[in-house]
């Protein structure tokens, strides 16, 4: 969707006018907000400038006059001039740079700058040949460290970050809907199962035309190619860097065909071969019995229901067990969208968050939420705004004087506290104590050896200021990998001292993934599913979080912020 080709370029924008020393540091950082607003963003900017005008484009956090003539611009011209003009003076790709570990976009530049490097192919062979390591503010660790980025960056070429294909995802969905040319359609595949990242999107239409379908779609904006047309499937290239494949079923199909092409493939496997000992055979087309009369295939739970299984959430659907278990009926109950009754960990402007303490409370009740935990960062985060002890006085002061204004939410007062090198934490006590609950993160320090990061992790837990551990890993969907620490030994502090583990929404984050979920839930630990949100359409985050313990088998007795505000309080103060 065009919200990721804009947000691109204006990270990208960022990026170049940072390596500047002539632009302040207030204009760099207005382009990242943009960029960060529109990722977040669910609706297309397009459809909101078609409905509203700059007027409705300005109204979006953190986007202000000139973003938004920028964005009116490349609607209507495809090109952002002030973009196309900085291209001219850094040919370097920076976009594709800084997604490798351990490289900003200062270093890029300096790379170019003295090695000439523009491009993965240019960085590569500056790591090969071992000309990094001999630059100041390099040297042999940040070589390798680089290297190691570039393996990491190539493993996970090809699939892209749901946070970015659900919502594309989604806009085609809509508008094969309100083309009339359809009667059903439904996303399948990976990106209905929830996977963090996806291969290619999978979408099923019925229609009574089938080859107009197949014309209106391959016409669509979002398409750059159209690879492979047939009469019921075609196969598009995305211009966001993905392929789709789009198939019309027949009507009488349309359960067996969501069944088959939602996946995943082994759980396919078990789910046909209770087909076959039942004396049926299922494929994409339907459930037939011995004499090839169609039983069931209409909707997906009929195909289920037949084979004498519960229908399963499609985040389970992953080949963990679920078959079986549902043969037997006794599917754990996953948490929901609706048990969800609060966000625990978000931004403001405070740190580095675009909106108003005021203005996320009023996003959050908007939402259905009864209560939001504000979770401004702590000092050492100073790229973030990080704020000190005394800072903190004010913030909490100001949180308290917004919250009596407010009606239907409470807001929750804590911080994003900075984990120590040594497992200390950032603040004073006193600014830890006057905290309605502690969220602490590792954020710096991330290449130490496994014992030590362990070590200082525990340290933290154990210091009985902290209520929730946030992103546990600290990995960022194929950009950064976990950090390294003895998983069973956290979980296990995680559980002496009572301290929540955060399922962080965030699609970039994602941390605890699924597999970690459930090594988790071996413990008596509890969940906290938050967003991390940085302005108020982040909120919107808490689906990824959701389907992810979702994917974790996580049930909503295991998530605090299920909790109504009284409980949740009471949690946090036990054994205080
Ligand atoms: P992806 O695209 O790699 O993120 O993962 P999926 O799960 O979307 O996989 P994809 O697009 O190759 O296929 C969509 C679904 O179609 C897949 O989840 C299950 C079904 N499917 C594909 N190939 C087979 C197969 O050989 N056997 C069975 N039973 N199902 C298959
Ligand atoms: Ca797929
Ligand atoms: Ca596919």
């Amino acid at each position: 969707m065009i919200n990721s080709e804009l947000a691109d370029i204006f990270e990208e924008i960022a990026d170049m006018l940072s390596v500047d020393d002539g632009v302040s540091r207030f204009e760099v950082l207005a382009y990242r907000k943009a960029a960060q607003t529109l990722s977040g963003l669910q609706e297309s900017v397009l459809e909101i400038y078609k409905k509203g005008g700059i007027a409705a484009l300005m109204e979006l956090p953190g986007i202000g006059k000139g973003i938004s003539s920028s964005i009116k611009e490349y609607i209507d011209t495809g090109r952002m001039e002030k973009f196309e003009k900085l291209k001219k003076r850094y040919p370097v790709d920076f976009k594709t740079l800084t997604k490798i570990q351990g490289l900003g976009a200062k270093k890029v530049f300096k790379l170019y700058t003295n090695l000439r490097v523009r491009n993965l192919d240019d960085l590569k062979r500056a790591a090969e040949d071992q000309s990094i390591r001999k630059l100041a503010g390099f040297g042999a660790k940040s070589e390798i460290e680089i290297r190691n980025g570039i393996t990491l960056f190539e493993s996970s070429k090809g699939r892209m970050a749901l946070g970015t294909a659900l919502p594309e995802a989604e806009l085609i969905i809509r508008k094969l809907s309100e083309s009339g040319l359809v009667d059903r359609a439904a996303i399948a595949g990976s990106t209905r199962r929830m996977r963090e990242t996806v291969g290619d999107l999978d979408l099923l239409v019925t229609s009574k035309r089938p080859p107009a379908v197949m014309d209106f779609i391959a016409h669509l904006d979002e398409v750059a190619d159209v690879v492979l047309r047939g009469p019921t499937k075609t196969t598009l290239r995305l211009k966001i860097g993905i392929n789709c494949d789009v198939r019309v079923v027949d009507p009488i199909s349309f359960g067996a065909a969501l069944q088959y092409f939602t996946g995943n493939k082994d759980h396919n496997v078990k789910v046909r071969q209770v087909a076959i000992r039942l004396g049926y055979k299922l494929n994409e087309y339907g459930l037939f019995d011995k004499k090839g009369r169609n039983v069931a295939g209409l909707e997906e739970k009929d195909i289920y229901d037949r084979l004498g299984m519960d229908i399963m959430d499609p985040e389970m659907r992953e080949d963990r067990g679920e078959v079986q278990l549902s043969l037997k009926h006794k599917l754990p109950k996953v948490v929901e969208m609706g048990d969800i009754l609060g966000d625990l960990h978000t931004h403001t402007n405070h740190s580095d968050g675009s909106a108003s303490i005021i203005e996320m409370a009023q996003a959050a009740k908007k939402i259905g939420h009864r209560y939001i935990g504000i979770t401004d960062h702590s000092k050492s985060e100073y790229i973030a705004h990080g704020m000190d002890d005394c800072k903190f006085a004010k913030h909490f002061a100001e949180i308290d004087k917004v919250n009596d204004k407010l009606d239907g939410i409470t807001l929750l007062k804590s911080s994003e506290i900075d984990i120590l090198k040594d497992g200390r934490l950032d603040l004073s006590k006193k600014t830890l104590d006057a905290m309605d609950y502690r969220l602490a993160a590792v954020h710096q320090n991330l290449g130490m050896d496994k014992a030590s990061m362990t070590k200082r992790i525990i340290t933290a837990l154990e210091s009985g200021n902290v209520d929730i551990l946030a992103h546990p890993t600290d990995r960022l969907i194929n950009a950064r990998g976990p950090i390294s620490f003895d998983l069973d030994k956290v979980f296990q502090a995680a559980e002496d001292n009572s301290v929540a583990l955060e399922i962080n929404g965030n699609p970039g984050r994602l941390d605890l993934n699924d597999e970690n979920i459930i090594k988790a839930r071996e413990y008596r630990v509890m969940f906290s599913i938050d967003t991390d949100s940085h302005s108020t359409t982040d909120l919107m985050f808490m689906r990824y979080g959701v389907s992810t313990a979702k994917r974790g088998w996580l049930s909503s007795e295991r998530v605090i912020n299920s909790m109504g505000i009284e409980g949740l309080l009471k949690h946090f103060n036990k054994g205080k």
